[in-house]
């Protein structure tokens, strides 16, 4: 059967067609109008980058290739003895647009395992690092140091051809994806458990079953399916977010895949971002330490909370989005999750989780700022990865940042592949704003 790369090559072509029809026969047609709303307003609503790997769709939320979370739940093949997507199968549909074969699915998880050691030079500078820099910011740093060996640079530095950077960009990418666990895991341990050693990647389990052992959790077969899940499911929600975005434009300076991921990487680290999952999770722990999490807490009392939190001036973590203005259907899929495991029923934390879905979306209503009163998926991801032990709550944008990563790569290498330019939009003073106003 065929490769990951070769299903890639066979797709390139079609695309680049569609692309360069596009651009000859309709380059002049209008896709809507830029609203001095839209240029003060972090450019929401603007249609105004192409991204090939997924579209988020306000009310149904995430497609992968047109696949909806549910499909890829039924097509996608799990880990042997699993039952969640895994990343290599969500990294196939991103990159190809086609379902893998459980066999392709198996080879991909083999060549990411062999592939998966960090060289000593990184290793030797993650475990300089300070054991109190935020593990975001070490994820980042280690990810941009690894470019050292970027394939995609010494290519350029040499010379080559436009049409051949995408292979160079995938051979990076895939090294990168194949190292991330490696890279976390040791952020990790060096933050948390400094004389655990890590133990070896084993070349026949997939890439977040190897997360999962070296995170601490080989054992724990709950934890290690919700990190299967976790992972295929933040793998990529269509461009314009903080991090695909970054990754998209600086990738666009042809900058490398490590530099670029490096970018988008610090851009997840932030708290309207990436960083959520931590912030619902502190704001959850405070709400149960005031009123507790048991069976005895009422709808009031956790009404009473919100509207103090909102009253403060603070958002309500987990809830709301920049596009999405109905519940997001990774919050319901994560939702569905717990519903099926047994050990997940009697957690206090994730028994709040459900209490306040309950109830904030009336009071988000009722306060009347926010578009969209629903949650967003870090409204629970974080809390499951606390039930599970993982309580180092500053750690869980790493998680996010191993996932990220197969949207952002997947798409670096189809900009590649599409031959997309250096991405340079026009800023306005507003002076010129006013006298654009004035002459229309
Ligand atoms: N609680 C309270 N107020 C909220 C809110 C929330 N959860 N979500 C939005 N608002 C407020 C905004 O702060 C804004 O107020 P101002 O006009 O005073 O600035 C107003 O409602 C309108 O905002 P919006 O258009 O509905 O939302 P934005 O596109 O500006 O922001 C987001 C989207 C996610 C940053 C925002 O909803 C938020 O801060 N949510 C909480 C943080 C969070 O959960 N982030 C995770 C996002 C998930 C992801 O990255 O994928």
């Amino acid at each position: 059967s065929k490769s990951l790369e070769e299903t890639l090559a066979g797709v390139i072509p079609e695309k680049q067609e569609q692309l360069k029809n596009l651009r000859l026969n309709h380059g002049g047609e209008k896709l809507g109008d830029v609203k001095v709303e839209n240029v003060i307003g972090g450019m929401r609503g603007l249609k105004a980058m192409l991204w090939h790997c997924s579209a988020l769709d306000p009310n149904t939320g995430i497609r992968f290739h047109g696949h909806t979370i549910p499909d890829c739940q039924k097509l996608l093949p799990p880990a042997p003895g699993g039952k969640e997507i895994i990343a290599e199968s969500m990294l196939w549909l991103l990159l190809t647009g086609e379902v893998p074969s459980p066999a392709q699915v198996r080879d991909l998880s083999r060549q990411l395992a062999e592939n998966g050691d960090l060289p000593k030079k990184i290793a030797d500078i993650v475990d300089a690092f300070p054991r109190d820099l935020h593990p975001m910011t070490q994820l980042s740093m280690g990810v941009a140091a690894m470019n050292f060996e970027s394939e995609f640079a010494a290519a350029y530095e040499k010379g080559i051809k436009k049409t051949e950077y995408w292979k160079y960009a995938f051979n990076d990418s895939m090294k990168l994806i194949a190292r991330l666990p490696a890279l976390a895991a040791r952020i990790y341990k060096n933050a948390y458990h400094p004389d655990t050693p890590l133990p070896p990647i084993n070349k026949d389990l997939d890439l977040v079953g190897n997360y999962s052992n070296m995170l601490g959790y080989g054992d724990n077969e709950g934890m290690t399916e919700y990190l299967r899940l976790y992972i295929a499911l933040h793998g990529d929600h269509e461009g314009g977010n903080v991090s695909a975005h970054t990754a998209h434009l600086v990738g666009s300076a042809l900058s490398d895949p490590y530099l670029s991921y490096a970018a988008a990487l610090c851009g997840l680290a932030g708290p309207l971002h990436g960083l959520a999952n931590q912030e619902v999770l502190r704001w959850m722990l405070a709400m149960q330490n005031e009123i507790g999490s048991g069976t005895e807490v009422t709808p009031e009392q956790i009404k009473d909370y919100l509207w103090k939190t909102l009253k403060s001036g603070s958002v309500v973590p987990g809830y709301g989005h920049g596009v999405l203005r109905d519940p997001d259907p990774r919050f319901i899929a994560l939702q569905d999750f717990c519903d099926k495991r047994p050990e997940l029923e009697s957690s206090p934390i994730i028994q709040l989780v459900k209490k306040t879905y309950q109830v904030a979306p009336g009071v988000l209503r009722e306060h009347g700022k926010t578009k969209n009163p629903n949650p967003n998926v870090d409204a629970t991801s974080g809390c499951l990865l606390y039930h599970y032990g993982l309580t180092e709550f500053k750690y869980y944008t790493v998680i996010f940042g191993v996932s990220r990563a197969l949207g952002c790569l997947s798409q670096l290498v189809w900009d590649r592949a599409l031959g997309l330019p250096l991405e340079r939009p026009k800023s306005v003073t507003m002076d010129e704003i006013e006298a654009l106003i004035k002459k229309a």
